[in-house]
């Protein structure tokens, strides 16, 4: 038995010290000093020693007990101070790259030609997104019965609201609003977005954003107009920019027309329609309570979709709207 306990000592002390990590080190304490281990079996192989013996056997058992016990803790001790035992961290390897939020092409557009209009002396108004017929279509001279109105080209809300809401189609409600809340002359642009159940394709989406400008002031003319929209064309598009008026017809500006921009597509120059601009109606004059024997004015409506694509190169309205960093991180 004493032998037996002596190579129970060796060997478990030889392991011991191969030991070099924290599982190891476990395996070996439930092997030896556990409660089912190599030297409980041996304390209780005692019972069967004879009686004799008993005094020696027991006094050697406490010590390799002891021996074994203080030689893990020794172990253990060594081991945590050697360093963690878990996955390194070199705190002085480069951090993972996050990556920078930017704005949005679209937003950044927006800003980029609200400042331009800025500089021109025009102030910047807003209306909600959610109208009255009002503000959509009476008002801007389009009477019950249009076939604007037509609920297939808007998008009305259901409910039983007095006068039916919509989700508006242009700014040009902005206008409505602007003269109904100030006095001529006012000079005024707005930026938002509006709805249209359009189908999408490389050049229109149910939902995108128009700036709207309107100038009122007396002898305002189409000079004017044409003067605001070409100086916008070059302030933004750069010098040799070349626009054109198209006729053309809205309910609430007469006469009316198509603004073009002259711009290089796949090499080529050709004519991109930009929006609708024109003459403010007399009936639309009317509608706000602004005398038009005394005042007049001009307006226009851009899509800014067609305006970023245009200056930043995008073949794709729908790219626009994907939120794939890819696209959105190259602007
Ligand atoms: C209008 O919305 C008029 N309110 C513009 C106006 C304002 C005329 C003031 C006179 C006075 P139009 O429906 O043509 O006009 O739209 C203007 C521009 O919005 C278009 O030239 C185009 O650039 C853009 N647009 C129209 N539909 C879509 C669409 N589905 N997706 C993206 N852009 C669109």
């Amino acid at each position: 038995m004493l032998d037996a306990l002596l190579s129970l000592e060796q060997s478990a002390l030889a392991e011991l010290a191969a030991v070099t990590g924290g599982d190891a080190l476990e395996k070996w304490r439930i092997a030896y000093i556990g409660a089912n281990g190599q030297l409980k079996s041996a304390m209780a192989g005692l019972k069967d020693v004879p009686k004799d013996l008993k005094p020696a056997v027991g006094k050697r058992l406490n010590e390799v007990k002891a021996a074994l016990e203080a030689k893990f803790e020794e172990r253990k001790a060594a081991l945590a101070a050697s360093g963690p035992s878990g996955p390194i961290t070199d705190i002085t390897e480069p951090g993972v790259d996050l990556g920078l939020g930017r704005r949005h092409v679209l937003s950044r557009t927006i800003d980029e030609i609200t400042d331009v209009f800025a500089r021109m002396g025009f102030s910047v108004a807003q209306g909600p997104e959610l109208e009255d017929e009002w503000h959509n279509f009476n008002a801007l001279n389009i009477p019950a019965g249009h076939p604007a109105r037509d609920p297939r080209d808007n998008f009305y809300l259901r409910g039983a609201w007095a006068e039916r809401l919509l989700l508006r189609t242009q700014t040009s409600t902005v206008q409505i609003r602007a003269m109904e809340s100030q006095k001529p002359p006012l000079k005024v642009v707005a930026t938002g977005r509006v709805y249209r159940p359009d189908a999408h394709d490389a050049t229109h989406f149910s939902m995108f954003h128009q700036i709207e400008g309107l100038f009122i002031d007396r002898n305002v003319s189409m000079v004017d107009l044409k003067t605001t929209l070409l100086q916008f064309a070059k302030a933004y598009f750069g010098a040799d920019a070349e626009v054109r008026l198209r006729p053309s017809f809205f309910p609430f500006t007469e006469p009316s027309a198509e603004f073009d921009m002259k711009m290089r597509i796949r090499g080529e120059l050709q004519w991109v329609e930009l929006g609708g601009c024109g003459m403010v109606d007399p009936n639309v004059l009317n509608a706000v309570g602004i005398d038009p024997e005394e005042w007049t004015g001009f307006a226009f409506g851009l899509g800014i979709e067609r305006i970023a694509m245009r200056k930043y190169g995008i073949a794709d309205i729908r790219w626009l709207f994907e939120n794939d960093a890819r696209f959105l991180r190259q602007f």
